[in-house]
């Protein structure tokens, strides 16, 4: 008689698979060859993953079931808090390369040996929007680096914009709190069109820097491997001698920047959640590895005293074109985490995490910062021990007494746990050589005050806007008006073009107008006039500093039955020359039989992969295919949209029937080629100015 009805089992084949087969006809899959035994926590061999211990095949389950009560109490503990802020990030590993020593200027061990690599982990994030909100969103994106040096670890916890907003610690639970989603009715989230938030903004000036880069296309990023990160506030590097220079922290993508048009961004948040983390993991995977350069902005007390602003003040940045910027080396992404909630999850940064050689400046912001990051880890990740956790430990040896607390794996070990001791071999001591915080004198009456050299909000709110081209501007009033036409308050609405009046006339009549307010208000006080000599700062604008190169980017072929596989074979090959990735869609995912009988298998099925998930598309269909996809509308919404999108297209000449159901065939310009033999490169090319914009007035209301 069998003591286990294990012995009992038939086999089973699902295709490829051969199972065994319980009683009730479920599936078991036995440990063979190599292949490792599951086992309990503890360790212990189980016999039988699909079904509890009971009393008779019908009867109760028994509570002495271990092996139930194991596995259902650790998945019931498995969520831990979420981020308060940046809940929904993606991470990667990679180095960073220091390109020449800068022991002039910082004693920073990793700073100091030219070619040198030091392993990196990278975190980039939305801010406003829960875990499981869409990457598309509009918002500021993190951008937090930890670095392992040979003398601990470095964090700069950045952005992808330079300046932040608001001046004081103080105030950041009442930005948040009036960004992330309405107390009572628990939305919107993950995004600021709503009152709470534009209500908040609009009582406070100094936001209004960064009002207008959130308003701009920054927010909507086409790729985190398009995008630029920075540290922010003003740092300090010391050198070996103690002397002191100031810093900020740039990182500038090898690729350029390039970022969607809101109506795509609205689309793809429908399309593909995870567009970003996708975007990131394939771009990795397939060895297209991303690429930043970290960039310093240097300068000393005499600039600082100059300067028309104040380099504490974390609403302002020093423009490139004042203090050019010196690329010391490159951070480079070149392996996706193996876990993600091992890695992407609990890793904790901490602006605190700062190595010799490497120092704060007084900006207010930054103090707050450093208070506030431990605390959150502490509650997040559930214990003083989350630096053990291998995301977080440092690559180089540490000793210290710090001892015991929950999930403490890693303590002193000998009698030592104390100092000064007079044991032999009594464990770690000082050194000379250690962190030192820069001397720098202070004085003056203990205060909440702020200082008045921060009163100036509106002058490089106008600097940025002025420096944008002219489509970009565009974009900035239309992101106002979506945003305000989403905020029920009338007085809010117009509170919000108070502030764009004392920044820009053209852009507050503009809103004004998109918003059909009735009267224009009166321009908001300012506790300073607009300076309108600041020079224009071309660094500022995403679309001069695009990269000229379709490299990194996608290219989506729509294909049907009996398409060219000629041109389908030049239009990838021409790509992949360029560094392009290409995705092919079909009616269904199985694929096409191409016009010479061979089979292209798809990627994407039509309705699973709209235009909005690539930088250029391309309709390579014969007439007949092109008749049948005339009939879906995921397929003229295929064309029309990319068009709308100012994308270039490309398409084989038996597609007329699909850009006429699309409605488009009447308008195609010279961003549309017709795809005939040899032209294939001469459409990559086109694509590398990324979207047509010269399509804008044609498709864009503003
Ligand atoms: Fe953060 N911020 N922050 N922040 N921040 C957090 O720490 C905070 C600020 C930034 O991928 C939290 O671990 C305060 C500026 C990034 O894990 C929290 C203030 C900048 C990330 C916190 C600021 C940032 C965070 C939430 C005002 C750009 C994500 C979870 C004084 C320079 C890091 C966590 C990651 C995360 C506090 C302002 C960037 C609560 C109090 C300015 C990229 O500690």
């Amino acid at each position: 008689m069998p003591n286990d009805r294990n012995d009992e089992r038939d086999t089973a084949t699902f295709g490829d698979q051969t199972v065994q087969r319980g009683a009730g006809g479920e599936t078991h899959q036995t440990a063979g060859g190599d292949g490792p035994v599951l086992t309990t926590q503890q360790g212990v061999p189980v016999s039988d993953n699909q079904n509890t211990l009971r009393a008779g095949a019908r009867g109760p389950a028994l509570l002495e079931d271990q092996i139930f009560r194991e596995k259902i109490f650790h998945f019931d503990h498995e969520r831990i808090p979420e981020r308060v802020v940046h809940a929904r990030g993606f991470g990667a590993r990679g180095f960073f390369e220091t390109y020449e020593s800068l022991s002039d200027i910082t004693r920073a061990d990793l700073f100091q040996r030219p070619g040198e690599k030091t392993e990196a982990f990278v975190r980039f994030s939305t801010v406003a929007g829960n875990k499981g909100s869409a990457d598309l969103a509009r918002d500021v994106r993190g951008f937090a680096v930890k670095l392992y040096t040979r003398e601990g670890n470095w964090d700069l916890v950045g952005n992808n914009i330079p300046v932040f907003f608001i001046q004081d610690a103080i105030k950041f639970p009442d930005l948040i709190h009036a960004a992330k989603q309405e107390p009572d009715r628990g939305f919107p989230q993950a995004q600021t069109a709503h009152d709470n938030f534009w209500d908040f903004m609009s009582l406070t000036p100094e936001s209004w820097h960064m009002a207008m880069w959130i308003m701009s296309d920054r927010t909507i990023p086409r790729s985190f491997r398009f995008m630029e990160g920075f540290g922010v506030h003003t740092f300090r590097l010391v050198n070996a001698e103690g002397r002191s220079t100031f810093v900020k922290f740039h990182w500038k993508p090898k690729l350029g920047l390039q970022s969607v048009v809101w109506n795509e961004a609205l689309k793809i948040g429908g399309a593909d959640p995870d567009f970003h983390r996708r975007d990131l993991w394939d771009a990795i995977k397939a060895g297209d590895h991303p690429e930043w350069e970290l960039g310093l902005q240097l300068f000393d007390e005499a600039f600082a005293e100059k300067f028309d602003f104040d380099i504490l003040d974390p609403t302002k940045i020093i423009p490139e074109e004042a203090v050019p910027i010196r690329r010391v080396g490159r951070l480079v992404l070149d392996q996706c985490v193996d876990n993600f909630f091992a890695e992407t999850e609990q890793v904790a940064f901490h602006t605190g995490n700062l190595v010799p050689g490497i120092d704060f400046s007084d900006d207010p912001l930054l103090h707050g910062r450093n208070f506030s990051y431990l605390d959150t880890q502490l509650k997040r990740l559930g214990s003083p021990n989350f630096v053990q956790l291998p995301v977080n430990a440092p690559r180089c040896p540490f000793h210290h007494f710090q001892q015991d607390g929950h999930m403490a794996f890693r303590n002193p070990t000998g009698r030592a746990n104390y100092e000064p001791n007079s044991w032999d071999e009594g464990g770690p001591r000082e050194t000379t050589d250690g962190f030192r915080s820069y001397p720098a004198a202070v004085e003056g009456p203990k205060r909440r005050e702020r200082s008045e050299t921060f009163s100036d909000h509106y002058s490089q709110a106008r600097q940025f806007y002025v420096s944008q081209t002219e489509i970009e501007r565009d974009h900035i009033a239309s992101a106002f008006v979506f945003e305000l036409s989403k905020v029920e308050t009338e007085a809010i609405r117009a509170r919000v073009v108070s502030h764009l009046l004392n920044i820009d006339d053209g852009l507050a009549k503009k809103v004004a107008e998109g918003l059909r307010l009735p009267d224009l208000p009166a321009p908001a006080d300012a506790a300073r006039p607009t300076r309108d000599d600041l020079e224009p700062s071309p660094a500022l604008s995403i679309l001069l500093n695009g990269p000229d190169s379709f490299e990194g980017r996608k290219l989506g072929i729509l294909v049907t039955d009996g398409a060219s596989a000629a041109l389908v074979g030049a239009l990838s090959e021409a790509a992949d020359a360029e560094g392009a990735m290409v995705e092919i869609i079909a009616p269904q995912i199985g694929g096409v039989k191409l016009d010479d009988g061979s089979w292209l298998k798809a990627g994407q099925k039509i309705d699973g992969g709209p235009s909005v998930l690539y930088d250029a598309v391309a309709v390579i269909a014969s007439e007949a295919g092109a008749g049948l996809l005339a009939r879906e509308s995921a397929a003229r919404d295929f064309v029309s949209d990319a068009f709308a999108h100012r994308k270039f297209l490309a398409y084989a000449p038996g597609s007329a029937a699909l850009l006429d159901k699309a409605g488009i065939s009447g308008d195609l310009d010279e961003g549309c080629l017709e795809l005939v033999d040899g032209q294939a490169e001469r459409f990559i090319e086109m694509c590398r100015a990324l979207r047509f914009w010269r399509r804008e007035p044609q498709v864009s209301a503003t």
